[in-house]
């Protein structure tokens, strides 16, 4: 399949101050060369926002949705509720959170009926991953540049080991 000349995948984020975290999701993107858009969307601060964007996103051609927030995370979920694309959701230990656990529960607990795909606390670069892998089912240059990412991510934890033993073995001549 071409590269589209439209954005396919949306990060959206509470607030400028998840921009740190967010950005990483993005910078997968850009290496595995998927279009994107970036924004801010608060579901508490902007919610008609929120609602005309979830609502529009799949016929302006996007096909998965990243958002992330912090604190008590409605965000990604009420995206979900609003659209039909599939939505992955980002936990951000944010400034008003409590050790981020407030944003992962409420990412995470969503009651059956409408989905969110959650990762990891501040996991961006896992939700820009897990939206290249949902793009890659219908796209097979996308699954080499995700099986090229993964046999390289291999190897530098087998040079790793390498190095490891050279430094052991290093230490036991000098003993
Ligand atoms: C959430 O509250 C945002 O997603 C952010 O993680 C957190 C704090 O927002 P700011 O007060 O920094 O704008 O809505």
């Amino acid at each position: 399949m071409s590269k589209p000349n439209h954005a396919v995948v949306s990060i959206i984020m509470g607030s400028q101050s998840d921009l740190p975290v967010m950005s990483q999701a993005a910078e997968v993107l850009d290496t595995m060369d998927v279009p994107y858009e970036l924004t801010i969307v608060s579901a508490h601060r902007t919610p008609l926002r929120m609602v005309k964007f979830a609502q529009e996103a799949a016929t302006r051609g996007i096909k998965v949705i990243i958002a992330g927030a912090g604190g008590a995370a409605h965000l990604p979920g009420m995206v979900a509720a609003l659209t039909h694309l599939p939505v992955i959701g980002v936990p951000v230990k944010s400034s008003n959170s409590i050790d981020g656990w407030d944003s992962l529960l409420s990412i995470l607990q969503m009651p059956n009926g409408i989905p969110v795909a959650t990762v990891a606390l501040d996991a961006a670069k896992n939700a820009g991953l897990l939206a290249v892998e949902i793009l890659a089912t219908a796209d097979e240059n996308l699954t080499q540049k995700l099986i090229s990412f993964r046999t390289s991510q291999t190897q530098s934890v087998l040079n790793q080991v390498e190095l490891l033993q050279k430094q052991k073995n290093g230490h036991l001549h000098k003993k």
